[in-house]
């Protein structure tokens, strides 16, 4: 290792997970996992910028007090590279198109490789493929969200899907084994956090655009609403679909147009209404409005707040992505979210509206703008409920 060699973090580690003895890494594009100390972890750190072994040992001396010898120093450091850890910093390093693996998974459905999904979810029909965006940088008020991924998976596991560990009824299975077998967490798509409307938001779109090309739908957990516009073009480039926007927000900024960097979450809407490709929106449950937002476009429909059953809005043989932001939710059932808005719906509602549309074709959605809580795990448990739901609809598996 030459000490005058400047050396950055490879971009597609990421941190998973952090427990009491070590911090969890993974490298997306090998599909390898790290558990390294504290230090060693600060040492990598140290590489955030492209530094050279020098000014990386000093920066870890100065952001760590119990520092390690020189020369324990540079053995982690080459321990660092030889795992690919760190990578040279003149080495332009493609990002894999992939996400994560993670330990926890939704429902302890099958964990894979997005890469993998598409091989094997092709071939099945309605496949859906989960995939965790840990993304707040776009939002106004409360940030959180980048941790709802995490938290949701965990708080999943004690949900059962209907018929699911296996149960067989006179030689066959059930439904719920037919849920599991179409369903496959691909983990989360890793962040950085100097990252505002690039990289991640890219990645996003295009896994969004390989799973849909392949058949494949995809449940993206958010995450900020500014994420759906990421998810959304990636359908959009080769699909004409409508979409049912379910929020408290109109999410329009009131100009025709905007920009990808100028995208947040409380404008990401505008960027569709000059989309040709979505051809509907559908909005359900806003109740709070700024001036300036313009909800009144050709394509734009909204649903009378009293109505259960939204099938009758949906225009026939159109394929619809649903965005579900929880602050539609009353506050007094959904406190955890960044923007709440009193006056909202009662779950039983929601629960109405989503499975009015059974019939329809769903291909894909997602469920954004939950900022977990440590006390409380009732509201957790009940966006999973919302997921699960949203997922049944897209594998035409009943879960009732
Ligand atoms: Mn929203």
């Amino acid at each position: 290792m030459n000490r005058s060699t400047r050396y950055k973090v490879n971009p597609n580690v990421s941190v998973i997970r952090t427990s009491a003895q070590d911090i969890i890494l993974t490298n997306m594009e090998k599909g390898r996992e790290y558990h390294i100390p504290l230090d060693m972890f600060t040492l990598l750190s140290s590489f955030n910028l492209p530094v050279n072994v020098e000014q990386a040992i000093s920066i870890y001396r100065n952001s760590n007090q119990q520092a390690l010898e020189e020369a324990e120093l540079l053995e982690s450091i080459e321990e660092l590279e030889k795992n690919d850890l760190i990578v040279l910093a003149n080495v332009d390093v493609q990002m894999a198109n992939s996400v994560a693996q993670s330990t926890n998974r939704f429902f302890n459905f099958n964990g894979m490789r997005m890469e993998e999904v598409i091989n094997v979810g092709a071939h099945i029909p309605d496949a859906v493929a989960i995939i965790g965006m840990p993304f707040d940088h776009n939002v106004t008020n409360l940030p959180g969200s980048r941790l709802g991924p995490e938290y949701l998976r965990r708080h999943s596991r004690s949900i059962v899907p209907y018929g699911f560990p296996q149960v067989e009824v006179k030689g066959q299975h059930t439904e719920g084994i037919h849920l599991a077998s179409k369903v496959f967490d691909c983990g989360d798509i890793s962040g950085h956090v100097f990252d505002r409307n690039g990289r991640q938001q890219r990645q996003l779109e295009e896994i969004v655009r390989k799973l849909t090309l392949a058949k494949i739908k995809p449940v993206i957990v958010g995450g900020d609403h500014s994420i759906t516009y990421s998810s959304l073009q990636g359908i959009l480039s080769h699909k004409k679909i409508g979409l049912i926007h379910i929020d408290a927000h109109y999410d329009g900024g009131g100009t025709e147009q905007v920009s990808f960097k100028d995208i947040h979450h409380g404008n990401f809407m505008d960027g569709f209404l000059n989309e040709r490709n979505l051809e509907h929106i559908l909005q359900i449950g806003q109740r709070q409005r700024v001036d300036q937002e313009h909800v009144q476009a050709e394509k734009i429909d909204v649903v009378p707040s009293d109505e259960l059953d939204i099938s009758r809005y949906l225009r026939e043989g159109l394929p619809y992505y649903i965005t579900l932001d929880v602050d539609v939710l009353d506050p007094s059932f959904m406190s955890s979210t960044g923007t709440p808005v009193p006056l909202g719906m009662h779950p039983k509602e929601l629960m109405a509206i989503l499975t009015s549309i059974r019939e329809h074709d769903i291909i894909g959605g997602d469920v954004v703008e939950f900022l977990p809580s440590e006390h409380k795990v009732h509201e957790a448990l009940l966006v999973n409920e919302l997921l699960l739901t949203l997922i049944s609809l897209m594998t035409k598996v009943d879960l009732s």
